[in-house]
């Protein structure tokens, strides 16, 4: 720049209007997307599943992705009870592609495997999304 005197110019300005306006953006964009997360990151869907959450936070529309060898395991979205008890009350969602994307509502998701004695071996999850 060879232009004189000192301060920001009328073209810094708006260049720099022009960043804010279009991080102000991306920040919308990425709010309506969410996060996507690989549930059990690089193990997948898997009985060491429950622990996978701690230190993660997850908000309202973020999307899970259950993945997972189909013949061997399923996803059942239930309720508060059937987490605790490892019971499916009827109605629940089922998933069963084995690459399962899931959005979350705010409040707590709970997720388990209705495989025989999968539940009960530790294959379930509760996701709180903020
Ligand atoms: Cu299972």
């Amino acid at each position: 720049m060879t232009r004189g005197g000192g301060g920001a110019s009328a073209s810094d300005a708006i260049v720099a209007m022009a960043f804010t306006i279009a991080c102000f953006c991306c920040s919308i964009l990425a709010a309506d997307a969410g996060t996507t997360y690989y549930v059990g990151d690089s193990n997948g869907w898997s009985f060491g599943s429950p622990s996978w959450p701690n230190g993660k936070h997850f908000h309202a529309g973020d999307t899970l992705v259950f993945r997972y060898v189909p013949w061997i395991h399923n996803v059942v979205a239930v309720d508060e009870d059937g987490y605790n008890g490892c019971t499916t009350p009827p109605g629940s969602r089922t998933y069963t592609s084995g690459n399962d994307r899931v959005t979350l509502a705010r409040g707590d998701t709970f997720f388990l495997c209705t495989r025989y004695g999968h539940c009960n071996l530790g294959m379930k999850l509760v996701v709180y999304a903020a």
